[in-house]
């Protein structure tokens, strides 16, 4: 409970609370890699899209299992509850970072920008530093 209080007062001019960032490395002219993170909202926002000066793509991914075979597809909304941590991981939820701009090396930061829409249709954004690497970071 302590620690969720600092976390609240610390982040009170922000909707969202970003943690526990990490961007998959890339090997050389690997065009395409994922983001995850677990996003904590103050009040009811959806998560409408993500940005990053390294890829010229960034869409959110869900996960989905049809007739037995595993498909990502664009997820244009994911709606986030106050109070309640989203978990974007590996197989499931993710920032899918698209016509990379060059190779993410393990231990690099990587820059994201999230967007989000307020029930009363207002947009903001998140910064997200992820740290690149090839497993989620210790928590
Ligand atoms: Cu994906």
């Amino acid at each position: 409970m302590a620690l969720l209080a600092v976390v609240a007062v610390s982040a009170v001019h922000a909707q969202v609370t970003v943690d526990g960032a990490w961007a998959r490395a890339t090997v050389p002219n690997q065009s395409a890699t994922g983001a995850f993170m677990r996003l904590t909202a103050q009040k009811d926002v959806v998560l409408t899209g993500a940005s990053s000066p390294v890829a010229g793509i960034v869409e959110v991914h869900e996960m989905s299992m049809d007739k037995g075979i595993m498909r990502m597809r664009a997820a244009d909304r994911v709606p986030l509850k106050a109070g309640q941590t989203i978990e974007l991981k590996s197989g499931d939820l993710h920032i899918m970072m698209m016509d990379l701009k060059k190779q993410i090396k393990a231990g690099e930061r990587v820059p994201l920008t999230l967007s989000f829409t307020a029930s009363d249709g207002s947009v903001s954004t998140v910064e997200a530093n992820a740290t690149a690497g090839f497993a989620p970071l210790a928590r």
